[in-house]
């Protein structure tokens, strides 16, 4: 009477559902590292070494605890390559009675799934993945006959269900969000934690070295390899981040600097992501933390929010939408990606910064990712399925059922607002007030056209100029659009001139002169 439970790299969770009831005498947990997820998308080769490194150790921790693994390394000249390849090996070998898996985190894997009971010929139980605090039911339940889905409401009622932050039936401090006081730039001199990073140790060095030589075109460095691969590395960072630097979260949640992509951010989506750490544990840290006394609610209430309402909500909408979702491009954008998302040779330094802290950290904070890469891709008009599968492939955090509906629809509002009310579409005065950028950049914020002018600033009203068909009757939209009517129709042909000009510019092939000086053309005008 064999159960073969298969746990796949995003699901390092000792109390998984398909783990919870195992029988350490008969049962048999089958993990595999295959060619097919470590190349599904170029991803970071931080990436590939944090999965395969966590996987390694879960696997030590379940034999140490007297679970019988089966484990198929990479290099194994036997591995199909494949989940479904290594899963039919794997019943050849074990004879189960049956396979018990968790609900994947991406449609593709589901795709899969979905079809193995018929395929192998033995039953497959696929069941419900409850690490979150929104199942999949209870999000399609909330969204029915909404027309569009506001994150406030939903996470005012997972603050409801889940209790957190609640005085009784009211929000701690009479208020559900402090957003308002957490958009503080940061002030000259101020200074950021050290961030605690984790020494690699044999087992994360061997799967470095492995990466290092057989993922060697893909992007990133490895170096400053750091993350957390245990569970009690991700505990030891968690407690790291409450006691440093929950206390400025919230003040300073949307400052970038150069050079420093942590700042007062958590680090834990990685960890959260492949399931070392939970998302309960980490929300009942800071709400501890509140309570305590050591921090404010305006730390503590923002970096919850972005758990139990944003990682939720975004993993809701995934759900209820795949597959049409990924497929939808509202504003009919389809530049293709500039080559400078790669190589970071652009004159935009804040593009160039961003860039840089994502080939070295696999990591880029929120802001960054929405207002710099994700603004320019916004304005720039590239294809949304490119600049996804750019995010999808760069960060170490990154699955899709996270990484669409931020990308697709809250970067690029190319679900036409589904998700958010408005596009994410800013000039360079927001990337001059968040950040130290423009202080290093040949171009000018505060210049809006001609020899000088900071591309972000062009493409702004570019962007609202193309798409006023889609965009124009957008009431949080008025006031921008009454700007640009205001303006004399020779100064908004000289913006579509030199926007065109600059966007012609761009190139998506690394041995055109022009991608690593895209801006080139705006300043000859
Ligand atoms: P903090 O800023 O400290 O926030 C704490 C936690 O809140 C995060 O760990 C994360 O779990 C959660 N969180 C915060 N914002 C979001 C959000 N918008 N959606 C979901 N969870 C959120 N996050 C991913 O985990 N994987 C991705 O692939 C991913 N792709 C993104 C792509 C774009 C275009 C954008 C704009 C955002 C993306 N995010 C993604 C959300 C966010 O940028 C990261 O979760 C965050 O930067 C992770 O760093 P941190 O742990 O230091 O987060
Ligand atoms: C991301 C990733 C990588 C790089 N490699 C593996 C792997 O070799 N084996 C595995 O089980 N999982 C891996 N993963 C995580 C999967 O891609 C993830 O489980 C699916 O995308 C489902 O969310
Ligand atoms: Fe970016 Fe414009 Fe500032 Fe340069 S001037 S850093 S391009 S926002």
């Amino acid at each position: 009477m064999t159960t073969l439970r298969f746990v796949l790299g995003d699901q390092l969770t000792r109390d998984l559902a398909s783990l919870v009831d195992i029988d350490p005498g008969t049962d048999v947990v089958l993990m595999v590292e295959v060619a097919e997820e470590t190349t599904y998308v170029g991803h970071h080769k931080q990436k590939i070494a944090l999965i395969l490194s966590a996987m390694r150790h879960f696997a030590r921790e379940l034999a140490a605890d007297g679970i019988t693994v089966d484990y198929v390394r990479l290099d194994d000249p036997a591995n199909t390559g494949s989940f479904g390849g290594e899963l039919a090996r794997a019943i050849a070998r074990h004879a189960p009675d049956r396979v018990i898996l968790t609900e994947p985190g991406e449609w593709r894997v589901w795709e899969m799934m979905r079809e193995w009971s018929a395929s192998l010929g033995v039953p497959v139980d696929i069941r419900e993945d409850d690490r979150f605090f929104c199942t999949r039911g209870r999000f399609a339940r909330w969204a029915a006959d909404r027309r569009s889905y506001r994150m406030e409401f939903f996470y005012r009622e997972m603050r409801r269900e889940t209790g957190l932050l609640m005085e009784e039936d009211e929000p701690a401090g009479d208020r559900w969000n402090f957003d308002h006081e957490n958009r503080k730039s940061l002030p000259a001199g101020a200074q950021t934690p050290p961030r605690l990073r984790f020494e690699p140790d044999a087992i994360t060095r061997e799967v470095i070295a492995l990466v290092a030589e057989r993922f060697s075109g893909h992007f990133g460095d490895l170096g400053a390899f750091g993350w957390p691969v245990t569970r009690s590395e991700a505990l030891e960072a968690l407690a790291h981040f409450i006691a440093d630097a929950l206390p400025r979260f919230g003040d300073y949640q949307d400052a970038m600097k150069s050079g420093e992509p942590f700042l007062y951010h958590a680090l834990v989506s990685t960890s959260l992501n492949c399931g070392l750490l939970t998302p309960r544990e980490v929300c009942v840290a800071a709400e501890r933390a509140w309570k305590a006394g050591h921090v404010e609610l305006n730390a503590a209430e923002g970096f919850i929010r972005q758990i139990l309402g944003w990682r939720e909500y975004v993993r809701g909408v995934y759900w209820l939408r795949m597959p049409d979702y990924a497929a939808t491009n509202a504003l009919g954008a389809s530049r293709p990606l500039p080559w400078f998302y790669w190589s970071g040779e652009t004159d935009m330094n804040c593009v160039a910064q961003v860039v840089a802290d994502t080939r070295r950290h696999a990591y880029a904070h929120h802001i960054q990712r929405l207002m710099v890469t994700g603004t320019f891709a916004l304005l720039a008009g590239i294809a949304p399925s490119q600049v996804e599968e750019w995010y999808l492939a760069v960060y170490a955090d990154a699955y899709e059922w996270v990484e669409l509906p931020n990308t697709h629809g809250m970067a690029l509002f190319a679900d036409g607002g589904l998700l958010a009310s408005k596009p994410y579409a800013a000039s360079g005065a927001y990337i001059d007030r968040m950040s130290d950028y423009c202080a290093g950049c040949r171009y000018d914020p505060k210049v809006k056209t001609g020899p000088g002018a900071c591309p972000f600033n062009l493409l702004y009203w570019n962007f609202l100029l193309e798409n006023r068909a889609a965009l124009g009757r957008n009431p949080r939209l008025g006031m921008p659009y009454r700007t640009l009517d205001a303006m004399p129709p020779a100064r908004r042909l000289q913006i579509a001139r030199e926007a065109n000009a600059f966007l012609d510019g761009l190139s998506p092939d690394p041995d055109d002169p022009s991608a690593t000086r895209p801006a080139q053309l705006a300043l000859d005008l």
